[in-house]
């Protein structure tokens, strides 16, 4: 057995290339032609295959290097009879047993006394810790903009904080190999604090004689100019790259070039199907992945918060006031409902004079002190008995429309306002509760959310939702779908109105109901069935204490 290096074959002129990608590790052993590094250029990306069969025993370039025509990338133990065959044609020194030669892909052959690749460059980790922000503590991280394996320049945006007031990015400190994070999403963060490891080239700090074939230093001097602190000197180039990941562009096979074409279209490459060798995502993935975007309607688009940035200074004075997370989040989902669910508003009246009296009359003598119970606690009750008539509005629709999930569980949910914006908190088990139960946990959930204490849990699994606004005025309005939820009931406040009886007009108390709900699951016949139902429980509160 000796030792051959693999170098890079021509490129055609162009001068530097990227390896975005290692497909070989140490130990493996390899077939003539099989691909073992991918590159890629600002135009093209290109395989380079294995020169011949052997077994790799260094890799000496790591994802992120740039390379060029003859740059040694890979050593790899060739049987003698193999390079026999491969230098055949070639003039080359004498080789000293077991000494690796170059090897040009995929016919030059050059021999070489000994590989040195070493000798100016060292590989060693860093921890990442956040820089100066501007005395911000406890930071939120929003958004990673690189993915553990990925390579990133100095200076790039390595991940997102956000303050209550500003929004920033998190720099490399280094170009380089992100190795890992050890923070997460929703993660505080503050000055100094360590967030991730990343492997950088310290060509400065090895003091090695060139053209040894000795084993690397790895007491590496560790440069006291950086600023960075140097946590552990892991191995030098020759010896370590082997244990670079083979992929290392995290859950989306793209190299840096394509992976900054994204960020500078904002396409989320995780939607995007690659075409390249082994389903990578190449440019021209990128490129058809708008061009769809582009065709698809605003609205599908659209899942974000779409706002404006003009100078509306230039007009008059303003104030710009940010908005909390609830508000943004609310805003983010409203987007979301309204733009994906085609909704329809139904609207009725329910006479509710008779519910009137009995709840400002005999029903206060039977209530415990301290309890109240509004009209909303009544249309509570009504709604659990209508969905239970009206299945399909306790649904929603699964993700490639062919299937209703019907649930055979009642959680209602129930908006509130509160002094940071609109919560929904759910009265889980609805079918077991009275009228009575709904007035107080609908009460104690309203008190919770305007005291911040509702726990997240308290506003999930709702199955449909009631808004009233029937405590402020107003005639009627459209609320918007919640989805995944398939309906809503708006409720405004009930006024006196003239009702023909058949005789005479008659002065009755009208409820005002809007049901929204989304037009796939429900047609508006049933719409129509389902709030005649509500009005007809409402007018006759008898059926509701059955
Ligand atoms: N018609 C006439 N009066 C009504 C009424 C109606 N539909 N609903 C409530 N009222 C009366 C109540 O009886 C109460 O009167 P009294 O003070 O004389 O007893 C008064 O209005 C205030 O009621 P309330 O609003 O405090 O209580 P509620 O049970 O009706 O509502 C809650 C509770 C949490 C739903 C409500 O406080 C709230 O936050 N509403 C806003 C919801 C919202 O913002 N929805 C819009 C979402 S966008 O789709």
């Amino acid at each position: 057995m000796s030792q051959t290096q693999v170098t890079v074959p021509d490129l055609g002129g162009i001068d530097e290339v990227e390896v975005i990608e290692i497909t070989i590790k140490v130990g493996d052993t390899v077939e003539e032609e099989q691909e073992i590094l991918v590159l890629e250029s600002d135009k093209a990306t290109m395989e380079v295959p294995a020169p011949m069969a052997g077994k790799v025993a260094e890799i000496l370039v790591a994802v992120g290097d740039k390379v060029s025509s003859g740059t040694p990338v890979v050593v790899m133990e060739v049987s003698e009879k193999t390079t026999e065959q491969q230098v055949e044609a070639v003039q080359a020194e004498p080789e000293k047993a077991d000494a690796p030669k170059e090897v040009g892909v995929p016919n030059t052959v050059e021999a070489s006394e000994s590989i040195d690749a070493s000798e100016t460059e060292t590989e060693i980790e860093i921890e990442i810790k956040v820089p100066d922000i501007g005395g911000a503590n406890a930071v939120e991280i929003i958004e990673f903009s690189v993915q553990p394996g990925e390579a990133i320049d100095a200076e790039e945006s390595l991940l997102v904080l956000e303050s209550d007031k500003a929004t920033m990015e998190v720099p490399s400190p280094e170009s380089g190999i992100v190795i890992s994070f050890s923070v997460s999403i929703g993660d505080k963060v503050s000055e100094g604090d360590v967030i991730g490891q990343m492997r950088v080239t310290q060509s400065q700090v090895i003091d090695k004689p060139a053209a040894e074939n000795k084993p690397p230093d790895t007491s590496v001097a560790i440069n006291p100019q950086n600023d960075q602190v140097l946590t552990s000197v892991l191995r030098s180039s020759t010896q370590g790259l082997a244990e670079v990941p083979i992929v290392t562009s995290g859950k989306v096979h793209a190299g840096p070039a394509v992976r900054q074409l994204a960020r500078e279209l904002g396409v989320d490459l995780v939607q995007v199907t690659g075409s390249g060798p082994r389903s990578r995502i190449i440019k021209e993935d990128v490129q058809k992945f708008v061009k769809i975007k582009l065709k698809q309607p605003a609205a599908a688009q659209s899942m974000g918060v779409v706002g404006s940035d003009e100078d509306f200074s230039k007009f008059g004075p303003i104030e710009k006031l940010p908005l909390n997370k609830i508000k943004q989040v609310t805003a983010k989902n409203l987007v979301k409902s309204w733009s994906t669910i085609p909704q329809v508003t139904q609207f009725d009246e329910a006479d509710i004079t008779e519910l009137e009296k009995y709840r400002k009359g005999s029903m206060v003598s039977m209530l415990d002190e301290g309890v109240k119970v509004s009209p909303l606690a009544f249309v509570l009750k009504a709604c659990v008995m209508a969905l239970q008539k009206f299945p399909q509005f306790n649904s929603s629709l699964n993700l490639d429309g062919t299937a209703l999930v019907i649930k055979q569980y009642y959680n209602l949910g129930v908006a509130v306002e509160t002094p940071d914006g609109l919560l929904v908190p759910v009265i889980k088990h609805s079918d077991s509760k009275s009228i009575v139960d709904f007035a107080k946990e609908s009460a104690e959930l309203a008190a919770k959310a305007r005291n911040k204490k509702l726990p997240i849990d308290g506003m999930m699994g709702g199955t449909f939702t009631v808004s009233s606004l029937g405590g402020i005025g107003g005639t009627a309005f459209t609320p918007i779908v919640a989805a995944p939820q398939v309906a809503i009931l708006g409720v405004s406040k009930a006024t006196y109105k003239p009702v023909w009886n058949g005789l005479e007009f008659e002065p009755r108390l009208m409820l005002p109901l809007s049901l929204s709900y989304d037009h796939r699951v429900v047609d508006g016949a049933e719409a129509a069935r389902f709030a005649r139902y509500l009005c007809q429980l409402l007018s006759d509160t008898r059926h509701m204490l059955l």
